[in-house]
């Protein structure tokens, strides 16, 4: 069969630097190919973030009979959209979703566009899918998988257990000519690579730990260093939830990296506390090439991290901060912007950051995400048929009511950016141009650009229910 992988891009119209803020490989897909190409199948993968004009193009030269598409909860409808665009130029094609959003929401690619859902892993549910598709057999249980059966999604059962032995290693080689493209901030060309999956903490804002039920699964050291062998790049994205948890695996880790001659600069998540812990496993990370952390600062005010069950103190961020710079590593740190903040909270926080000299801040809107706790009425963006409108779920735009104006919330939020924008001009990336380039356009001493007002959504987001 001829098997065609879809990542989707961003809408334009609702954020309009698009994808330009990060692109990095479309791991998720490199997985689902590997199964395919195993299987014998003709595999195209189609990232749509690079290629956005190329979809009509792929399914009329290539016409595949499976497109697969994932998503986060940002993509939804351009999944669906890429989907119906399939079953109309190739109407004998099936379609199939997967990915975060497909995981925790399901119901939202319950859509005739749509034949199989995915929740979950994808590797075995997509190698049992491609052969019931080749053999053409009836409709059977794939566990973690609904199947459109005469009109309605019928459920094969919850997915199995996460096991890393039965996942193949991502096949790098379908984006191959895409690869010198994919970066994070400076870091380019950038490649990603899984160490660990779950994590034990419980924060109320963050969806991964319910995906995995709670469970932290590591991954054997050997596996690890074998795909990172295969890995061109030299910078690396550890993609785990959180792999700072166990300091045994990850100094041997670290060890078994060192011992294989790997050379390469990692990046990844990282608790506060955990660092502040393990200034040994922090240290010995820093001499094989982690140079940057990306830390989950959250907030600044102890009593709103009590709420996110965060269980992490503004004494600690101010520790950690002065940790890392010893240890000389880099802190990309990320503050969760609440719509119940006034002016007194953006101040404190732009002071907070100045003062303590945050090197690289980033922000995001506190987003109800699908998999955190939330009260459902509590979103405002909905799409006309009463769901949420998925499109604004990309953390950057407020999809609850803001206690400011939202206008002013979006100005207070956009100026966060503003104020800071020479740490990101001082890091050089293609981010920092594409920040730089169209957010200044427009943009006014002091004031809001208005291109930013309708970048933020000012204009855009329709203000009530349906
Ligand atoms: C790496 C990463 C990024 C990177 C790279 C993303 C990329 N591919 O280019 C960068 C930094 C660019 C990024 C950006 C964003 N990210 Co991000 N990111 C992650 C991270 C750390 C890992 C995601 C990942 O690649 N996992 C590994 C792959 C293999 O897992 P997977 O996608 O789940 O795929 C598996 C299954 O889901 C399934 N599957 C997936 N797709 C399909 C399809 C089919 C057909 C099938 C059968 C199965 C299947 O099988 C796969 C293989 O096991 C997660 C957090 C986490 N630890 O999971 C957040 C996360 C996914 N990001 C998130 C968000 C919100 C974003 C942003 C919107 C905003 C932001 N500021 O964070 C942007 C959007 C960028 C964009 N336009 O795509 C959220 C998504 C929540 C949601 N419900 O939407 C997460 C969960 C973090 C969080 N804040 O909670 N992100
Ligand atoms: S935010 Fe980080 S520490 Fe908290 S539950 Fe999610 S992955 Fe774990």
């Amino acid at each position: 069969m001829r098997v065609l992988l879809v990542y989707p891009n961003a809408n334009t119209k609702v954020i309009p630097w698009g994808d330009a803020g990060a692109i990095a490989e479309p791991i998720a897909l490199e997985y689902l190919g590997a199964v395919a190409v195993g299987e014998g199948h003709e595999v195209r993968l189609l990232d749509l973030r690079l290629h956005h004009d190329l979809l009509d193009e792929t399914l009329d030269s290539f016409q595949p009979d499976l497109v697969a598409v994932t998503g986060y909860s940002m993509h939804v409808l351009r999944c669906l959209e890429v989907c119906r665009v399939a079953k109309e130029r190739v109407p004998s094609c099936r379609t199939i979703a997967g990915g975060h959003h497909a995981t925790l929401e399901p119901v939202d690619f319950f859509a005739p566009e749509v034949d199989y859902v995915v929740v979950g892993e994808g590797s075995r549910p997509f190698r049992a899918v491609l052969r019931e598709l080749a053999d053409q057999t009836p409709p059977a249980a794939i566990p973690g998988t609904y199947t459109r059966v005469e009109g309605t999604f019928r459920s094969g059962g919850p997915p199995l257990p996460f096991d890393f032995d039965a996942i193949p290693c991502p096949d790098r080689t379908l984006a191959r000519d895409d690869r010198k493209d994919y970066y994070i901030d400076w870091m380019r060309p950038i490649g990603m690579v899984r160490t660990s999956i779950g994590c034990p903490y419980r924060c109320s804002f963050c969806s991964l730990w319910r995906i995995m039920g709670g469970r932290y699964v590591t991954r054997r050291g050997d596996s690890v260093v074998a795909e990172l062998r295969t890995i061109p790049e030299r910078y690396i994205f550890l993609m785990d939830d959180e792999p700072f948890i166990q300091a045994e695996r990850m100094l041997r880790l670290a060890d078994e990296i060192e011992r294989a001659g790997i050379d390469k600069e990692y990046f990844a998540y990282c608790r506060v506390d955990s660092m502040l812990r393990q200034g040994d496993v922090m240290q010995r990370w820093r001499q094989i090439g982690m140079k940057r952390l990306l830390l989950g600062v959250e907030t600044i005010f102890d009593e709103e991290s009590i709420g996110y069950r965060k269980r992490q103190k503004r004494e600690q961020v101010l520790r950690g901060l002065e940790a890392a710079a010893r240890m000389d590593i880099q802190l990309m740190c990320n503050f969760i912007v609440h719509p119940d903040y006034s002016d007194r909270e953006f101040d404190e926080l732009t002071r907070f950051i100045e003062e303590n000299r945050v090197e690289h801040p980033s922000f995001t809107v506190w987003t109800p995400l699908p998999g955190t706790q939330y009260d459902d009425a509590s979103i405002l963006v909905r799409q006309p048929n009463g769901r949420p409108h998925w499109d604004y779920f990309d953390l950057q735009h407020p999809v609850t009511g803001t206690r400011l104006p939202k206008e002013a919330f979006i100005t207070r939020y956009f100026n966060l950016y503003m104020r800071f924008l020479s740490k990101y001009y001082a890091s050089d990336g293609p981010m920092t141009l594409a920040l730089l380039q169209r957010m200044s356009r427009g943009s006014v001493p002091g004031g809001v650009p208005p291109l930013a007002a309708q970048a933020m959504g000012a204009e855009t987001i329709p203000s009530g229910r349906k």
